[in-house]
């Protein structure tokens, strides 16, 4: 009999800066690395446009950045497992944190809700401060709702670009 259950549904942010020697540019990383992301345990569901980003951190490179939707039974290490695979295979190199990178992908959200052991948390802990991230996100699934906050991510879109209300005290001195 098919499984009536639905599979777990996880947010994947995608990130480049690099160009690489067969892909080409980051744009084109990032679309080789959303057709690598299928297989037999993972369904894509639906990918976010590939947006340019300025860099946060100390690489000067523009990043192109996306967010994809992926269906699957994979648990959350497994999952990852599988993403740093994928990561490998496009040639990353490790041990340099934010170092410029020819691919970097991060599990933003999974449906099972919140994960932390030492190596992942879920949500992705910088998920509702960067705007490379939710940009993306809010193009695929603006409904989503952080497990944490109960904010959807539209709301924490909305947040990273809403001004700042005037200090009154220290206007008035
Ligand atoms: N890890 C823990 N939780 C997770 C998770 N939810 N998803 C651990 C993925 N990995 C998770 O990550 C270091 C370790 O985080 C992993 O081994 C895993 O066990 P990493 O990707 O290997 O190292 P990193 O990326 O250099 O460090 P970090 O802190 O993850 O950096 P970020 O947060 O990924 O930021 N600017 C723009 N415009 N666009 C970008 O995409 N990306 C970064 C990197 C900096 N600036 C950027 C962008
Ligand atoms: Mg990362």
């Amino acid at each position: 009999m098919i499984s009536a259950t639905p599979l777990p549904l996880y947010a994947i942010g995608l990130g480049s800066n690099r160009r690489h020697v067969r892909h080409g540019d980051p744009r084109q990383v990032l679309l080789a690395a959303l057709a690598a992301l299928e297989s037999d345990d993972i369904e894509p569901v639906d990918a976010s446009p590939i947006i340019a980003s300025e860099p946060l951190g100390p690489s000067r490179r523009q990043y192109a950045n996306a967010v994809a939707l992926v269906a699957s039974p994979l648990s959350p290490p497994d999952m990852l497992d599988r993403l740093q695979g994928i990561e490998a295979d496009f040639g990353r190199r490790t041990g340099q944190r934010w170092s410029a990178r020819t691919l970097d992908l991060d599990i933003l959200l999974w449906s099972g809700g919140a994960w932390s052991e030492a190596g992942l948390t879920i949500p992705h802990p910088a998920l509702a401060d960067r705007a490379f991230v939710l940009g993306p996100l809010r193009a695929i699934a603006p409904d989503w709702r952080h497990p944490l906050t109960a904010r959807t991510i539209r709301q924490l879109a909305a947040r990273l670009v809403r001004p700042k209300p005037v200090d009154r005290n220290a206007e008035a001195h």
